[in-house]
């Protein structure tokens, strides 16, 4: 009996010694056959450009190719410049239209200045699922607001809606499968047993893990997240030309780029006289009657 033992106790050492490699082989054949896919995720957050007038600003959150049916999902996102534009922190999130319009979406800011926020959704047991898709798809609409006043100095200045990568998942029907996420286990410690005794003498031993661990980590071969940014465009409403008057140059400018294809204003939110988000003929009707007939001045 003592001498089983010591056999026993031998090749526990030896087996411990060997499983190292073998799981490190393993691991890098997973992560070779997989480095080659297209994203499964891509999740991206649109860019925008703000003026000083702007109140509310807003985001889209695009899901631009999703190989797997999403069921929910976590989002950390965080403004860069707090002192510039934050989460309007009432209502930061509209999933309105959006894939997940019939979805339970809860927010938490976890910033002391509306600059970070974590966006958890999920869907009922009744609900429709975001389904596997190629052509983009908007989750949500995020909404930030300006700062009031807005600096001068703000003029041109750009920064950044951040997604945290490592906090933000998404999980499919499998639940709690994690997409994009690589999942592996690793046995902590195995002994041989005899299973067949002729005897006091074994003639075949077998295999028992102990104890085992799973581990997990994003792969990032199978996700992209694209941060978005915002830029401050300074302007006169209606000084098309950029010459720092409104006059009838503007007009003029503004009538060449509807009708003959001229150069668009600059920038182009300088022509939308009227501040209806388009610009076209009524802008120049607009700035007509501001020139030359006391209407209103352009934005009022
Ligand atoms: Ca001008
Ligand atoms: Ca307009």
């Amino acid at each position: 009996m003592i001498i089983s033992l010591s056999r026993i106790i031998l090749r526990i050492r030896t087996r411990c010694l060997c499983l190292i490699p073998v799981v490190g082989l393993v691991f890098s054949l997973l992560v070779v056959s997989t480095a080659s896919a297209d994203p499964i995720l891509n999740l991206i957050i649109d860019d925008s450009r703000l003026t000083p007038e702007d109140s509310f600003v807003e985001f889209d959150v695009m899901l631009n190719s999703v190989e797997d049916s999403v069921e929910s999902f976590q989002i950390w996102l965080q403004m860069c410049c707090p002192s510039t534009l934050r989460f309007y922190m009432d209502y930061p999130v509209d999933t309105t239209g959006s894939v997940a319009d019939d979805w339970a979406v809860s927010w938490t800011d976890y910033g002391t200045d509306g600059s970070l926020i974590r966006i958890l959704g999920w869907k009922g047991g009744s609900d429709t699922p975001i389904l596997p898709s190629t052509d983009p798809q908007l989750l949500l609409t995020l909404k930030a607001k300006v700062v009031d006043p807005m600096a001068d100095t703000l003029c041109d200045f750009t920064g950044d809606v951040i997604i945290n990568e490592w906090e933000t998942y998404f999980v499919d029907s499998t639940y709690p499968y994690r997409i994009g996420w690589n999942f592996w286990e690793e046995y902590d410690s195995t002994f041989e047993n005899c299973v067949e005794w002729i005897g006091d003498s074994c003639v075949a031993w077998a295999d028992t893990i102990v104890d085992t661990t799973m581990y997990s980590e994003p792969n990032m071969e199978l996700l992209n997240y694209q941060n978005g940014y915002y830029t401050f465009i300074c302007f006169t409403c209606g000084d098309c030309d950029n010459s720092g008057a409104v006059d009838i140059d503007d007009v003029v400018y503004l009538i060449t780029y509807i009708f003959a294809s001229g150069p668009p204003p600059d920038p182009l939110e300088s022509g939308d006289a009227d501040w209806s988000g388009a610009v076209d003929i009524d802008d120049v009707v607009f700035l007509i009657t501001y020139i030359f007939a006391g209407g209103p001045p352009p934005c009022d």
